[in-house]
Formats: C-alpha cells, sequence, structure tokens
C-alpha cells in the first residue's frame, strides 16, 4: 500500500518531503521512482505523463493536488478508478483576494493612475464610478465563483452568475447554461471561473466578447480570467483590445504556460497578466487535505470531492 506522487512541471522534490512528513508513517514515492508498480494504490497528481497510471495494477483512486482536474483528464490511458480534486479553505479565499482586487483595480482605474504617476501628473480622472454600477458577471459558480461572488457583493458590486445548471444563490442574480446571452448582455466585467473541458474550451472568443453590455460605465466591457488558458482565444482577446470590444483584460492563465516571451499580451498596454499564481495555495493544506481523502477512502468512504467522470470536473 503506497501513494505515488505523480508530478510534472512542479518540483517533485518538496512534495515528496512535504507528504513524508505530514503521513511519516506511510510508504510514499515519487515518479519515476515508482518501485513495484503493485504497490501503488493512490496517485497524488499534477500532470502526471500519459499512460503512467494505466501501468498501476492495484491504483484505486487518483487525487489532483490542484482544484482542476483537466490535467488528469489529459491522460487519453486515464485508468477508470475514482478522481478527486482538492477544496480548500485556503486556496478559495485567495483567489477571491485575486478577483476583488483586481476588480477595484478595474473600477478605480488604478492602472491610468499608474501611467499618470510615471509622469508625474496630478490629474483625477472622471467619471469615477461606485461599486453599485460596475455589473459584474461570473462564469462559473461552484466553490470558487461562489466564494467571489459573495466578497464582491459585500464590496457593493452588482454580481450575477451563470453555471451549467442554473444555481440559486440569495441575493444574487443567476443565469443557467441556456441564458447565456442574457447573462453577458448585462455583464460589463466578466470573470472565467469556470474548469475546462471539452463544453468550455475557446468560450471566451470574439463572438462571445462582442456579446457583453456596450453600455457599462467603464466605456468598454472587461475580462478577467483564472479558470484555465484553454478558455480564451488569445488571438480573440488581442483582437478584441484592438477593436475596443473589450476595455482590459486580467489575466492569470493562458494557452500555453509559462506565456511565451513572443507573446504580444506580455506588453500590451490594456493587458494585466499574473503567471497562474491567483490562488496560492498553503502546500501543506493541500497535503492534508490529499491524505485525508486517501483515507477516507481506505476506510471504505467515497471521496468527499469525486469529481464527475462525464462532465470532466
Ligand atoms: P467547481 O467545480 O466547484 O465549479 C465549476 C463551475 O463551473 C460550476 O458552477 C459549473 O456549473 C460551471 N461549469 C462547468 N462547465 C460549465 C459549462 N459548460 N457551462 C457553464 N458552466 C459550467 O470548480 P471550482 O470553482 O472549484 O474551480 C473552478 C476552476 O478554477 C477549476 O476547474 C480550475 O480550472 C480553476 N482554478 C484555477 C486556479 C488558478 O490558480 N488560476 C486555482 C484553482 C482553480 P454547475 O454549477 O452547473 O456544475
Ligand atoms: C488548481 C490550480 O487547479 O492551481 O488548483 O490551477
Amino acid at each position: 500500500m503506497a501513494i505515488l506522487l505523480c508530478i510534472t512541471q512542479w518540483d517533485p522534490v518538496p512534495w515528496l518531503e512535504r507528504m513524508r512528513r505530514l503521513a511519516p508513517e506511510r510508504d510514499i514515492r515519487a515518479w519515476p521512482d515508482v518501485g513495484d508498480p503493485a504497490d501503488i494504490t493512490y496517485a497524488a497528481v499534477w500532470k502526471q505523463p500519459a499512460g503512467v497510471l494505466k501501468d498501476l495494477p492495484n491504483l484505486k483512486g487518483i487525487v489532483s493536488l490542484g482544484a482542476g482536474v483537466d490535467h488528469v483528464f489529459a491522460d487519453p490511458a486515464l485508468p477508470d478508478v475514482p478522481i478527486a480534486r482538492v477544496i480548500d479553505a485556503d486556496l478559495t479565499s485567495r483567489m477571491s483576494e485575486w478577483v476583488v482586487m483586481h476588480a477595484l483595480i478595474h473600477l478605480r482605474r488604478q492602472r491610468l493612475y499608474d501611467a499618470l504617476q510615471r509622469e508625474r501628473l496630478w490629474r483625477d480622472i472622471r467619471p469615477a464610478p461606485a461599486a453599485g454600477e460596475l455589473r459584474v458577471g461570473i462564469m462559473g459558480m461552484g466553490v470558487l465563483g461562489q466564494d467571489a461572488a459573495a466578497k464582491l457583493r459585500t464590496i457593493g458590486f452588482s454580481v450575477a452568475g451563470w453555471s451549467r445548471t442554473r444555481r440559486t444563490v440569495e441575493g444574487l442574480e443567476t443565469y443557467g447554461g441556456d441564458a447565456l446571452d442574457e447573462f453577458l448582455a448585462r455583464t460589463d466585467l466578466l470573470v472565467a471561473l469556470m474548469p475546462l473541458t471539452p463544453d468550455t474550451r475557446g468560450i471566451l472568443d470574439l463572438s462571445l466578447f462582442r456579446r457583453l453590455a456596450r453600455d457599462g460605465v467603464l466605456g468598454a466591457p472587461i475580462l478577467m480570467n483564472a479558470g484555465r488558458g484553454g478558455l480564451q482565444v488569445e488571438a480573440d482577446i488581442l483582437a478584441a483590445l484592438d477593436e475596443g470590444t473589450l476595455g482590459a483584460a486580467t489575466l492569470d492563465v493562458f494557452e500555453t504556460e509559462p506565456l511565451p516571451q513572443e507573446s504580444p499580451l506580455w506588453l500590451h498596454p490594456k493587458v494585466t497578466i499574473t503567471p497562474h499564481n491567483s490562488a496560492i495555495s498553503d502546500e501543506d493544506a493541500v497535503g492534508r487535505f490529499v491524505l485525508s481523502q486517501i483515507e477516507r477512502h481506505e476506510r471504505g468512504l467515497p471521496f468527499e470531492t469525486e469529481v464527475d467522470r462525464r462532465a470532466r470536473y
């Protein structure tokens, strides 16, 4: 009975040390040092190489080391065992910090004030709308979307949410999958917090941007994406910014990560970039969560955060 950490694109060494420290009684290994594949009963993964998990004959479950599981499903030879993902209060809270901070930066036009400061210019930009005049629309009303919505509402933003199935959230305007146009038409600041699935890939494209509200207080609608880079068509974001369909974009995730040096997004004056760290996690908390899910499963209970294999999130 061993746990295999199967990690690429992050340094696996600190994860191996962390998991061994958190569960010293356990046999924990890190790919590619699998040992006897028959020993492995659980895998904790971040972007596992395709085909590695299918060679573990006694695998009983897979736990994503992140909230998203698109990286798990990218493996065409994924074994048919339950898959869990991370839900962690610290991660959720940090994502909401990112959403609230960047929503306020747009509302208060902080990027313009940064530019004025560099020119030593003392200028008051008007109009200066109040939070309640900015209609924020959150695409993806799951764990992250709902927390961000609640925190934005506390500040006074006018918030609505869109999800596959319509959610009922007290005090919040909500829309279901078939009401996308209605949702977009009332949205000045679009926040994408959706998983990457076959249904959502490329959803943030020019045709969608053109359906956003055109009568907002900031002049042109704004895009913020912290879900996954695969949701967005970067060429369309650039085209939308250049034709004025979008007024600005704040992006934490990208089609290719790290964002290639030659990407025009880097130096675009209307683009703000963060390096896929909007929800930097407390890694010990994530490690403890992963171990708690494995312990549950060993006791014969289902994972608390098992994902739907058909929906892929
Ligand atoms: P949840 O599974 O809790 O919520 C996902 C939401 O997206 C649900 O409301 C769901 O609808 C909605 N959704 C899924 N597919 C569709 C669709 N086709 N059309 C409309 N709505 C859809 O996920 P979380 O909130 O925990 O996380 C969301 C994503 O955020 C993760 O999958 C991950 O990609 C990303 N993430 C990014 C991080 C970063 O650092 N940038 C950190 C952590 C997560 P319904 O309610 O009907 O199920
Ligand atoms: C996640 C992420 O999915 O960090 O948790 O992107």
